[in-house]
């Protein structure tokens, strides 16, 4: 079983990930031919040469990225922490790296450094910041890997020396508190190059999380598949990272949104099983945030600040709701919330041995009345009467005070 030790971690529920590179600059084409694929990896899809590829970097000039509205913005959709793309695959740093010019500051017409305006911005509004650093794979370095492709000719030992675990040193010392390292795709990095990263994180940073993706089952907590939910609930920490359409990085033709109920539902069903939801964006070549997530994102906050009580610092609940269309629950101490998924006249629990003392909307506590009627030994139901109003409502939060800690029960169906 995984655990992070931090309890922020435990506690946040919901962080914004964000995928911003130069990739954005193509946006999902190449000279007229668009990637069916992740927009980020269209240099490896595609085959772009590296030196076509640097080129790009002349073109950024996001003079539309403005770091505290984006930091304000994952406050205001009730976000706890950001994990930023402060080097991908494709080897370009988004920061003012000592040790390869190819990074924002030496190789940009932009010239600033977005990680630090990140960091205190992050810094101002009180938001953990997290670093996602792409040990393995690196396309610009000659000895980094490259996913299917051939590595055998390269020194993958001398890349992780002369670039990656040097830049880990320079984000780990300048840029203030990294709550978090976001490490992906680690390959056939050895159980000591993954021991190595992790030493040289915790010497520096000691309380500093190392996502899932270290490899050799090393991580901090576990890192699931994108939108990958485990069936059953997961004791340890663990945390899904997920895309709003169907790409990370920027793609122009892109526009598979998922509504807000999806990941309304996505975000409480990920809650109850004990998780973090690391949703994303992926800025465009100016900086701004699409449209189409902002649009998903503001209605999501709306219901996440409405129903902060039932989700942040919540406990997993350990029933098998996974199926379960009209509810999800959360739970912590005496309360047992039940999140109303889908529009309903009554909640029906069955096996409540804990007597429920109170029932309540969530956002602004009117009462509701309810019944508890004994079904066979040691077996109840419980009713509780919603309001006319809310009969062709939806997505808000009922909930239950009970007599114990871990309430038992047992949703109807239906
Ligand atoms: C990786 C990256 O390659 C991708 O560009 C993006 O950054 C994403 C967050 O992480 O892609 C993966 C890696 C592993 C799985 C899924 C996507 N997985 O194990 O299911």
């Amino acid at each position: 079983m995984k655990d992070t030790k931090q309890q922020w971690f435990k506690d946040a529920k919901f962080g914004l990930f964000i995928h911003w590179g130069l990739y954005s600059v193509l946006a999902g084409e190449y000279k007229g031919k668009r990637t069916d694929r992740i927009a980020e990896w269209i240099m490896n899809y595609l085959d772009i040469p590296v030196k076509e590829y640097e080129k790009l970097a002349l073109q950024f000039n996001p003079t539309g990225f403005n770091a505290e509205e984006i930091v304000k913005k994952a406050k205001e959709w009730g976000m706890r922490y950001i994990v930023f793309t402060a080097k991908h695959h494709e080897g370009f740093a988004m920061y003012h790296s000592g040790c390869s010019k190819y990074n924002v500051v030496d190789a940009t017409p932009f010239g600033r450094d977005i990680l630090k305006e990140l960091q205190l911005a992050c810094e101002k509004y009180g938001m953990k910041l997290g670093v996602y650093y792409s040990q393995a794979q690196d396309w610009h370095d000659p000895d980094g890997l490259r996913y299917g492709k051939d590595n055998s000719h390269k020194n993958y030992q001398a890349y992780l020396d002369r670039k990656c675990m040097p830049q880990l040193r320079e984000i780990l010392t300048g840029y203030g508190n990294i709550a978090l390292i976001w490490f992906d795709t680690p390959m056939e990095t050895t159980a000591e190059q993954s021991r190595a990263m992790i030493d040289l994180v915790k010497f520096i940073q000691p309380g500093c999380i190392i996502s899932g993706r270290i490899g050799n089952q090393m991580g901090g907590y576990m890192t699931t598949g994108d939108n990958f939910i485990p069936r059953l609930p997961y004791e340890g920490d663990w945390e899904l990272p997920a895309t709003l359409n169907d790409t990370w990085g920027f793609n122009q033709y892109d526009h598979n949104w998922k509504n807000p109920d999806d990941v309304i539902r996505l975000l409480l069903k990920i809650n109850s099983r004990g998780g973090n939801y690391l949703l994303n964006i992926g800025p465009d070549s100016l900086g701004r945030i699409p449209e189409g997530s902002i649009r998903v994102l503001d209605t999501v906050g709306q219901f996440v600040r409405e129903n902060a009580e039932a989700i942040y610092d919540s406990k997993r609940v350990d029933i098998y709701a996974y199926e379960l269309e009209w509810a999800q629950f959360t739970r912590k101490d005496y309360k047992l919330f039940v999140h109303m998924l889908q529009p309903k006249i009554r909640i029906e629990l069955l096996n409540v041995g804990n007597r429920v003392k109170r029932a309540y909307l969530l956002k602004d506590g009117t009462e509701l009345s309810y019944k508890v009627m004994k079904v066979c030994e040691g077996d109840s139901v419980i009713e509780v009467e919603l309001p006319e109003y809310l009969h062709s409502r939806k997505n808000y939060c009922v909930c239950l005070e009970t007599e114990e800690k871990e309430p038992i029960f047992e949703p109807i169906k239906g």
